[in-house]
């Protein structure tokens, strides 16, 4: 069975890629940075099956003695600085883990490389974060980019390099510019995840008030369970290529505070939520929406989870977590 090695393994997406893996048969490692990662024994105790080894995309020797050890034959590279508002005060972490990372990352594989017959194939984690203040609604893969954050800029620069890489040395190379996507396992450093996790303390009187930014910009989210299986499926093409991976729908966050209030049965919803500028950004992505056919058409594609759906699985979800605290 296949090997893959999966960056940013403690992550939303690489504990989601994990277990699709898993139940594909591969052999899966998980490169984890830091000498005591705090979220070591959370991989260990939910993904057993995972085999850590050390790394840091900051780090290009540390990628390439990982890369020559595992000898993957599949390479995710999830890991990043992925929080929007944390690029702006640290703009050149960001560049460096989320831009510059990606060129480390490729250079370990075209370095160590694969056999002729049994090429590494390269998932990069692109964003439609990229396509920022957008130039066409909806976006596809030939929408220009227009990004609005460090961490937008950071994520153009991955996903042109590993073009660049894949047009220059014929490595399988793809890149998936994904829309949002959501989950339980969601940091609650992000807005949907912060709501679900205080409507849930706001229900069970554990916390008065949910503090914002902008309830107006408009995402286009998914479940993230979906999403990761799109990932896998453009590694199984028979020639590498860049695909959008999106829902097609749009929501403000309004829209999601209101559905996550309703979700727990809490209609005067407007009580609850106090507006601070220090959540506002100094630019912002305003609106996106994804167009995904040819993700649907070529790979075959879609995704299962509706935004209603997805909304109420994340309140329940902290529903359940926060009574568990309870007793
Ligand atoms: P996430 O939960 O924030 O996970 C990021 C991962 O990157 C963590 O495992 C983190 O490890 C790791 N990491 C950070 N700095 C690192 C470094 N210097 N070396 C090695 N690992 C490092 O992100 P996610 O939501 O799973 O997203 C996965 C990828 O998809 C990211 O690249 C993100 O930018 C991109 N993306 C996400 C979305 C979305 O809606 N979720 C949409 C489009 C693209 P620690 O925990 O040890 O810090
Ligand atoms: O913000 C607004 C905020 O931080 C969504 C990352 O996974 O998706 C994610 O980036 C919106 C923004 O995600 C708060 O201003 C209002 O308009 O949940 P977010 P994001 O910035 O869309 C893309 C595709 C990625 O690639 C990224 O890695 O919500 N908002 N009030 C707020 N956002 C936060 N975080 N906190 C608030 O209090």
């Amino acid at each position: 069975m296949p090997t893959a090695l999966i960056t940013g393994i403690t992550g939303q997406d690489g504990r989601f890629l994990a277990d699709l893996l898993h139940s594909k048969g591969y052999t899966i490692y998980g490169l984890m940075k830091g000498q005591n990662n705090p979220k070591l024994e959370l991989v260990q105790r939910e993904h057993p099956y995972v085999e850590i080894v050390e790394g840091d995309l900051c780090d290009l020797s540390s990628l390439i003695s990982a890369v020559s050890r595992v000898q993957p034959d599949e390479v995710y590279n999830l890991a990043a600085i992925s929080f929007v508002a944390m690029s702006f005060n640290q703009a050149e972490l960001t560049a460096n883990v989320t831009g510059t990372g990606v060129l480390r990352m490729l250079e370990a594989i075209r370095i160590v490389g694969g056999s002729q017959d049994n090429p590494m194939k390269f998932y990069q984690a692109s964003s439609s974060e990229m396509f920022g203040k957008v130039r066409e609604t909806p976006q596809t893969e030939a929408t220009p980019f227009y990004p609005r954050s460090p961490y937008g800029c950071a994520k153009v620069f991955g996903h042109d390099i590993t073009v660049n890489y894949r047009e220059s040395y014929g490595l399988f190379a793809c890149s998936g510019i994904l829309f949002n996507h959501e989950s339980e396992r969601r940091g609650l450093e992000f807005v949907t995840r912060k709501i679900t996790n205080a409507v849930a303390r706001i229900k069970l009187g554990l916390q008065d008030e949910l503090v914002l930014g902008n309830l107006d910009s408009k995402r286009d989210w998914g479940y993230a369970g979906d999403y990761v299986k799109a990932m896998w499926m453009m590694l199984q093409q028979p020639e590498p290529d860049d695909y959008v991976v999106a829902t097609g729908e749009t929501y403000s966050v309004r829209e999601f505070v209101e559905r996550a209030f309703a979700a727990a049965e809490i209609d005067d919803w407007e009580r609850y939520v106090r507006l601070d500028p220090k959540f506002l950004r100094p630019a912002e992505v305003d609106l996106l929406v994804g167009d995904a056919t040819k993700a649907e058409t070529v790979l075959g594609w879609k995704r299962e989870v509706s935004f209603p759906e997805l909304v109420e699985r994340m309140v329940r979800h902290d529903l359940a977590v926060e009574s568990a605290k309870l007793s």
